[in-house]
């Protein structure tokens, strides 16, 4: 199977809102396998099908602890979300960049599998915070519009830095 190549920050397709999935058809599922081989190339957590140029409502997240089974999640929503946590992401199309983002501790979702049943369950923690991420990039939204301003400012600095102090 190809390795899909990765869109980056500034690729126009990363800021669109991602379309529905009406029918889980066999190139959808071969998206889905591709998008799964293509993240663990990358050692990545999670990806959503904008990252790899195909801007439909499919992510695909499998954590990092053993035995941990990948989910593929059809046209995934957040019916509801409770309580705080902070912790470091990053993102495949952000390459090299992480920071602290505040997300919501526990969520329920509702997705439908590659069998085009419905799931709906309660993610918490990292799960809760990797289907935040990556329902985030099927509306256009990358981990550094959640930033805050000081945030941002650092991440600035850093990058300015990085350019050898020149001017931007
Ligand atoms: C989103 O992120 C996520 O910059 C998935 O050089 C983040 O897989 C879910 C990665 C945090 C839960 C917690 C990023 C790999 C991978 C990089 C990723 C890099 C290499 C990011
Ligand atoms: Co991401």
């Amino acid at each position: 199977m190809p390795r899909l190549s990765i869109r980056t920050v500034g690729d126009p397709v990363l800021r669109q809102r991602a379309q529905e999935i009406t029918e889980i058809t066999p190139s959808v599922k071969r998206l889905a396998a591709n998008m799964l081989e293509t993240m663990h190339l990358s050692e990545g957590v999670g990806l959503a099908a904008p990252q790899v140029g195909e801007s439909v409502r499919l992510v695909v997240i499998q954590l990092p602890e053993e035995g941990s089974e990948p989910i593929f999640a059809v046209n995934p929503e957040i019916l509801e979300r409770e309580g705080e946590q902070v912790g470091e992401e990053g993102c495949l199309s952000v390459p090299g960049v992480y920071a602290e983002v505040r997300r919501a501790r526990s969520v329920l979702v509702r997705f439908l599998d590659l069998e085009g049943e419905e799931v709906v369950g309660r993610a918490e923690g990292l799960l809760a915070r990797a289907f935040e991420h990556e329902i985030d990039h099927l509306d256009g939204v990358l981990f550094i519009d959640r930033l805050t301003p000081s945030q941002r400012e650092e991440l600035a600095a850093k990058i300015r830095e990085a350019s050898g102090g020149e001017e931007a």
